[in-house]
């Protein structure tokens, strides 16, 4: 019986689960020429950098691997792991259901929130191998009436388990970003300051994607994800126990993707673009995409954390200090106009460092370098 994913008139939605070979709309020449390395602890600088919240010195392993990496595995961070295991039993379940049921909540050209492809989808022309569920905590309830109208069994216990999971991450969140400020060498009195000033962590707002990625008979031509900086603040993301998320690192010796080990209990932290910008330029945002595998499943949560859309965000003057700022202030809603701008004339070449990103076109120096307008305040 033919999909239902089928019928969209672009082709976006596909009963990738069901796929026998990927399809030339699915395909990505070019993508898997890099080398891949493992970023497990035995691999010395391409171990993807371990900071555990509890440890004294964890404000220092955070500057470290912010400014290195532009992302870190979080451990100690007091997010129950039982909890952790019913948010992906209950994801997992909810993915298993058969394509109609999830098509109720499917998302419509223009919509934020809803069940599709992933968000990028917009950007490029091929498709990728994944599908997912962008919620908000606001509408998650309203949400999940779309897949179970009847508000049954299945309804209560999964919003029950993501609402105590938002309450978690909320909770980490907070005590992240304060840890970061922390970490950017900042005092007790500078950070009162900053909160002060900008409401930094109680204005933050969340967003989450619950992404799914089929087996796929050829990995080698697929990507689960295209590579691809985060626009907000920063993001968590928890992963099953099947790894496949590549951060990307220059060379020397060469440019190549590291994969983030699967650490039972941890959680990603990945530096998003507006992170970069309010820490002017300390701590970097991480360009990463995700791959799939033939033999296993692997189902994500990234949770970002982001400003207010309305909200202009400018380099820290207490990290700027008798510097200059390097980029421009401009709102989270701003900055999307100028990533798709990026990717319309540098999709391809981003990956390797030779396009233009969203953050260089929002450097203070390139503009006036080269005298181009790329965005108003
Ligand atoms: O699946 C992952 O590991 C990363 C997900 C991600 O980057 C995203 O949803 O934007």
């Amino acid at each position: 019986m033919p999909s239902q994913l089928n019928k969209d008139p672009h082709n976006r939605y596909f009963d990738l689960g069901a796929a026998r070979e990927v399809p030339d709309t699915h395909a990505w020449d070019g993508q898997h020429e890099l080398p891949v390395v493992d970023g497990g602890v035995g691999a010395g600088d391409d171990a993807v950098p371990v900071v555990d919240m509890r440890d004294p010195r964890a404000a220092e392993a955070v500057a470290r691997a912010s400014e290195q990496w532009g992302a870190f595995l979080l451990e100690g961070h007091g997010v129950p792991t039982e909890l952790l295991a019913r948010v992906e039993a209950g994801i997992a379940g909810m993915f298993a259901l058969p394509t109609p049921e999830k098509m109720r909540a499917a998302r419509h050209d223009g919509d934020l929130y809803g069940y599709g492809p992933p968000l990028i989808a917009s950007y490029v022309s091929k498709n990728m191998w994944s599908e997912g569920y962008t919620l908000t905590p606001a509408n998650l309830h309203a949400e999940f009436r779309k897949i179970w109208p009847d508000a049954g069994q299945h309804y209560r216990h999964f919003s029950g388990v993501m609402e105590e999971f938002l309450k978690e991450m909320r909770s980490l969140a907070n005590r992240l970003m304060e840890l970061f400020l922390v970490a950017l060498g900042l005092t007790a009195e500078q950070i009162a300051g900053v909160e002060a000033e900008h409401n930094l962590t109680e204005s933050m707002t969340e967003t989450m994607h619950l992404n799914w990625y089929p087996k796929c008979p050829d990995p080698t031509r697929a990507l689960g994800l295209k590579g691809h900086t985060d626009s907000g603040f920063f993001t968590f993301v928890m992963q099953n126990q099947v790894p496949g998320l590549h951060l990307f690192r220059h060379g020397p010796p060469a440019d190549r993707w590291v994969e983030v080990p699967a650490v039972p209990g941890a959680l990603i932290v990945n530096i998003g673009d507006l992170f970069q910008i309010l820490t002017n330029g300390r701590f970097r945002s991480v360009y990463h995409r995700v791959v799939v595998n033939r033999e296993r499943e692997r189902i994500s949560v990234a949770y970002f954390l982001i400003p207010p859309a309305d909200v202009k965000v400018a380099p820290l003057k207490e990290v700027v200090g008798g510097g200059k700022p390097v980029y421009r202030a401009l709102t989270w809603s701003e900055s999307i106009v100028v990533r798709k701008e990026a990717f319309a004339n540098h999709g391809a070449d981003l990956e390797f460092g030779k396009g233009r990103t969203a953050l260089d076109m929002l450097s203070i120096s390139s503009d006036e370098d080269d005298g181009a307008e790329h965005h108003r305040d």
